[in-house]
């Protein structure tokens, strides 16, 4: 396995460290590459409005969790951080090196760090346990790369590759963090660390997280999932919008629901169970073991708290995933957006698509259906919210395009 270290102050990480990784990561043919953010040295001043260690790693997983891909897996690691004081490159690798014995190691580094490199703290050690990829910049530079590549062979033993990063974005962190300061900047950012930066209020960006345009709610949303979740955010925001105009609901409050619906979804029960208590959100015996559908209830209340939604759209994330008896247009349209986005792909999913377009309680309907056979087929409960909304619809004498019955037997 190739394994690729590249260190960085990542304060914040951004598009220049993006590109850098990325276009590493293919040219050396890695199978991993470890991020990982440094202890800032005692005697540099933190700027002011700086984020701290701990953000920065966050930061900084966000940035490898977009970056990974089915050749590269990207991960941060708090190797550095987790060491008191200054943390020397030689340190780490031979960490590095007990934890991977076997493995091939390449230290990644700029082009000043590269021609230096023989005057950090034993670059004999450093040589000796990982191999070097030097990123080439400048035209006009491979003179002084090739010399430097010559003598760091010569005195130590190293195996030096030189990799041209056609990606590069330029940049310093100093002048994106003061670019940040002054309201812009977010073009240089990933969009989920530009959320997480704006939810964080970090580097002097002073949003009121309760009056967010689309593009910043987009931003702050995201940076609270995975990146495999978000073409289903995507796809569910595109489908509510477009349920909206044909069934005269508000498309923004129908947009915004969407964005948020999902951004609990990667907590753990424990940080469900304690918004719940804290927030006093109510959760029947069944609730508190269902970890499914608990995101819901804290989507909602973080919709509410932290963004400021109105209580409509709260409560269209809150019944998301189970459903209810006597639902409001946007509650339906969230419900069963979710089920109809494009990036689902079960069979059902043809026939919902139309359905949702020509009689929309009759795709809820659908929608509770499917849920019901899912649930049943893992010999889950179904909850009783799912099933009152059922019968509500069944009541109304709503078509029942997909009985139960025929689809179970
Ligand atoms: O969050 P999504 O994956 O986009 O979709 P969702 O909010 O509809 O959540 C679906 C999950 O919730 C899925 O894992 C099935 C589960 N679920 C939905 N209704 C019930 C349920 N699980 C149980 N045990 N009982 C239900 O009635
Ligand atoms: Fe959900
Ligand atoms: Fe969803």
């Amino acid at each position: 396995m190739r394994i690729g270290i590249y260190g960085g102050t990542f304060n914040p990480p951004h598009l220049g460290h993006m590109a850098a990784a990325r276009d590493a990561a293919r040219a050396l043919k890695l199978d991993r590459l470890i991020l990982i953010p440094d202890n800032t040295p005692p005697h540099k001043q933190l700027p002011q409005n700086s984020a701290t260690a701990e953000q920065r790693l966050e930061m900084t997983r966000i940035l490898a969790d977009r970056l990974s891909s089915r050749e590269t897996r990207f991960e941060a690691s708090d190797i550095e951080l987790r060491r008191e004081g200054r943390s020397y490159s030689a340190h780490t690798l031979t960490q590095l090196r007990e934890q991977y014995p076997q493995e091939e190691l390449w230290l990644l580094m700029g082009t000043d760090m590269f021609l230096t490199l023989h005057q950090w703290y034993r670059p004999d050690i450093i040589c000796k346990c990982a191999n070097i990829a030097a990123f080439g910049r400048e035209k006009g530079d491979e003179a002084r790369f090739s010399e430097q590549k010559e003598k760091m062979e010569r005195e130590y033993g190293a195996k030096v590759e030189i990799i041209s990063l056609p990606g590069l974005v330029e940049g310093s962190s100093t002048q994106l963090r003061q670019a940040l300061s002054e309201g812009r900047g977010e073009d240089l950012l990933e969009q989920s660390v530009y959320g997480y930066i704006l939810r964080k209020g970090l580097y002097g960006v002073n949003k009121d997280l309760t009056r967010l345009s689309l593009p910043e709610l987009r931003a702050a949303s995201y940076s609270m999932v995975k990146a495999k979740r978000l073409p289903h955010i995507r796809g569910t925001e595109e489908e509510a919008a477009l349920l909206a105009r044909r069934w005269g609901a508000d498309e923004e409050d129908a947009r915004k629901a969407a964005i948020l619906h999902d951004c609990t979804k990667y907590w753990t029960l424990e940080e469900q169970l304690q918004y719940c208590e804290k927030y006093g959100i109510l959760l029947d015996h069944a609730e508190r073991n269902m970890l499914p559908l608990l995101h819901a209830k804290t989507g909602a209340g973080v919709a509410r708290q932290v963004y400021g939604m109105p209580e409509h759209i709260c409560d269209a994330i809150f019944w998301h995933t189970t459903g209810k008896a006597d639902m409001t247009l946007l509650e339906k349209i969230l419900y069963i957006a979710d089920y109809a986005e494009p990036t689902r792909s079960y069979d059902w999913c043809a026939r919902l698509r139309e359905l949702v377009l020509e009689d929309l309680d009759a795709a809820v309907l659908y929608g509770l259906n499917v849920t019901i056979r899912h649930n049943q087929g893992r010999h889950n409960p179904i909850h009783s919210r799912t099933l009152e909304a059922r019968d509500f619809l069944l009541r109304q004498g709503v078509r029942d395009v997909c009985p139960l019955e025929t689809e179970f037997h």
